[in-house]
């Protein structure tokens, strides 16, 4: 099973003439509220920091984009970026979960390739326009790919994110407080599997069927191509994991998915479910926003074999 490419790929381009998002628009966060597909996505412009942009959809193809980012940097915890936005809502209320990129880098973790440490932050917003941050799952460590499922269980709100090279799983009563005894670690790369041999991370908020939580995620391997999975987890308690099959579902094959500002990639933190259908936004080797879809049953049946 594969994913299907929409013709009209890549959907969103950078704007040459804007300054913040001139060189590259990417990884999009997209969820559909109110009958409207609702997109953020991180924008690189002139000066190479990312920043939060907000475009609006009535079928998922054609896009109505703000003309300045909805959440920019603000001191240095931030200073070199904000990556990666992944928006859920819980509760009537959404929140977004980003990569807040630091110029400096904690004492004891090894600099990323442009030196520098990663947070991963969550803010709120109760108009996806307007956001406010509310803080961090983990400080001072190496820490990504975090995404919050879209209702609490067992009473707690619960988070996917990535201490290299595992995928884990948090849990908070508040979503500001994260106890580290109540973290623990759901999957790894699987060492021989070619396409996740090497890393792995959450996509964007799992879906909820009645065989489980449907959980898309990234890896690479070797080669550092980017590629994308899907596994299946316990509804009670997702940190089993009932179902992964070996092979993926999209990998990097157009020419805008080949050839970028990063080669090979296909990076996704988006699958809304509209009418039983699968939207996998994601970002083609770091530059431009493409979308691949598969109805929803056959990606289960695929997933359980
Ligand atoms: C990851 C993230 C993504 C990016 C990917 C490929 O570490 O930074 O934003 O798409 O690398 O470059």
């Amino acid at each position: 099973m594969k994913l299907q490419r929409h013709p009209a790929n890549p959907l969103l381009l950078p704007d040459p003439t804007s300054d913040w998002e001139t060189y590259n628009v990417f990884n999009p966060s997209v969820i559909f509220h109110d009958g409207l597909f609702h997109m953020h996505y991180r924008a690189q412009g002139m000066d190479w920091i990312s920043r939060i942009g907000y475009a609006v959809s009535a079928n998922g193809i054609a896009w109505n984009r703000l003309r300045r980012p909805v959440l920019d940097v603000q001191d240095v915890s931030d200073a070199r970026g904000l990556e990666d936005p992944r928006v859920t809502e819980i509760e009537g209320r959404f929140y977004m979960t980003y990569t807040a990129y630091s110029r400096e880098t904690p004492a004891g973790i090894a600099p990323t390739h442009a030196g520098g440490g990663v947070t991963p932050m969550i803010a709120v917003s109760d108009n996806l326009i307007t956001w406010q941050r509310i803080g961090s799952i983990v400080r001072g460590e190496d820490d990504k790919d975090h995404v919050l499922f879209p209702r609490r269980i067992n009473g707690r709100y619960v988070a996917l994110h990535r201490r290299p090279p595992q995928v884990w799983l948090a849990e908070s009563d508040d979503l500001v407080h994260w106890p580290e005894e109540r973290m623990r670690p759901i999957f790894g790369p699987r060492p021989g599997n070619g396409w996740d041999e090497l890393r792995v991370g959450g996509n964007a908020a799992p879906i909820e069927t009645e065989h489980g939580w449907l959980m898309l995620y990234h890896a690479y391997n070797n080669d550092h191509v980017y590629r994308l999975g899907a596994c299946l987890l316990d509804l009670d308690d997702p940190s089993k994991v009932i179902a992964r099959p070996k092979d993926f579902i999209l990998e990097p094959s157009e020419l805008w998915e080949l050839r970028g500002d990063v080669p090979n990639v296909v990076f996704s933190c988006a699958n809304p479910v509209v009418d039983g259908t699968v939207y996998v936004y994601y970002g083609g080797a770091d530059h431009v926003i493409g979308l691949a879809t598969c109805r929803l049953d056959e990606l289960i049946d695929f997933v359980l074999g």
